[in-house]
């Protein structure tokens, strides 16, 4: 199975993002954040619907209209106002969608299968001629039966569109679950297949990674997950799991812009890089226990999957604590310029745990000692 060449990331930090509590980009910052997403790579960027407010459907036309090498796409409810809006302010692309899980149909529009599908049909015969990519998505996809899925994409597969989504959008699905329902629409349908997994019981990755080994084609994301409730698949997270097994997977994204991306909406949203975040949180690259210093002073490989430096960022070794090594302690007399015995790095590592059971220590007090052998 060669991933590398058949995803496409969907990045929805201007849609679903959107949605997250705290987020309300300016026109400007828009324009920013989908010219920043252009420079990391994303191959499309998914915008709010034209139809939410009249700057929303500016900012589509604005950003359709930048010559982006993302395909411009904008969320919109399978409506006929809405894709002619799309339409008129130049998306190259739709994702619709409409609920089909019994607990949304009910509180949503109230209508049968049938009557949805007959619906679809006349917005994608609408939207044929104007050459747009079309998506189409089961809202709640993990809550509708398989029958009704099947029943739903067989249809939309008939009409030749490009691709069908399939969204968790309660986050209520297990990664088995998700690499069987998209294994058994991959088999139903010819056209490409989309996940947008939700992260409200912390499989949104799994999920998005198990879509992707079962057959899934487009892969949904945000910059730190942002979207509703605690968010969706993270940008960064799908990076990560992609690159711990095979760097392959995403040399043709720009990772060094990363932690770029990931501050700039953390300060847009009013929020901090979480500091377990993967690749850009603070502590994603440090290195402290005396074992796990000594194994990656000797090779980093031994407890780091991920290359930091592939994403512009360093690992850090703490050595100014109980838990330190004496092998940590020689590597850093030798930064210094200070040769010591093993003897010697022993017994200052030994001097180094006593002085930590009684205060914390920094990096200062680790060299005050280390120059003491200098003497
Ligand atoms: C929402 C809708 C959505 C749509 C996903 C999709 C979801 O809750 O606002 O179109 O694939 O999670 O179902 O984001
Ligand atoms: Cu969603």
């Amino acid at each position: 199975m060669d991933l590398s060449e058949r995803f496409c990331l969907v990045e929805t930090t201007l849609r679903e993002g959107e949605q997250f509590a705290t987020a309300h980009f300016t026109s400007e910052q828009r324009l920013t954040i989908a010219r920043a997403l252009d420079a990391f790579g994303v191959e499309y960027i998914e915008l709010t619907s034209p139809a939410a407010s009249p700057q929303s459907a500016r900012d589509l036309a604005a950003i359709a209209s930048l010559g982006l090498r993302a395909r411009i796409l904008t969320h919109i409810r399978c409506h006929m106002d809405d894709a002619r809006l799309a339409v008129e302010h130049g998306a190259q692309g739709v994702n619709m969608l409409f609920a089909t899980s019994e607990q949304l149909r009910h509180v949503s529009h109230g209508r049968s299968i049938e009557q949805l599908i007959e619906q679809a049909q006349t917005v994608i015969r609408y939207l044929k001629p104007h050459q747009v990519e079309i998506r189409f998505s089961c809202e709640d996809s993990f809550r509708t039966s398989t029958a009704d899925l099947l029943r739903v994409y067989g249809a939309m597969n008939e009409l030749q569109i490009e691709r069908v989504g399939l969204a968790d959008t309660v986050g209520i699905a297990t990664p088995r679950q998700v690499y069987d329902v998209v294994s058994t629409v991959r088999a139903a349908v010819d056209c490409d297949i989309e996940f947008h997994g939700h992260n409200d019981s912390g499989c949104a990755i799994a999920n998005a990674f198990c879509a992707l080994e079962a057959g899934a084609t487009h892969i949904d994301v945000s910059v730190l997950g942002i979207g509703e409730r605690n968010g969706i698949t993270p940008l960064g997270g799908f990076i990560a799991r992609l690159a711990s097994l095979d760097k392959r997977l995403v040399q043709r994204y720009n990772l060094t812009l990363l932690a770029h991306l990931d501050q700039m909406i953390a300060d847009f949203v009013g929020v901090e890089i979480p500091f377990n975040n993967y690749i850009t949180g603070a502590t994603a690259f440090s290195h402290k226990a005396g074992m796990h210093t000594k194994a990656v002073i000797a090779d980093p490989r031994s407890y780091e999957v991920l290359d930091p430096a592939i994403f512009g960022r360093t690992r850090t070794v703490a050595i100014a604590h109980r838990l330190t090594g004496w092998h940590a302690i020689a590597e850093r007399a030798r930064d210094l310029g200070i040769m010591l015995s093993e003897s010697q790095a022993r017994a200052a590592a030994a001097r180094l745990k006593a002085l930590a059971d009684e205060r914390s220590l920094d990096l200062n007090d680790v060299d005050e000692l280390l120059y003491e052998y200098t003497e």
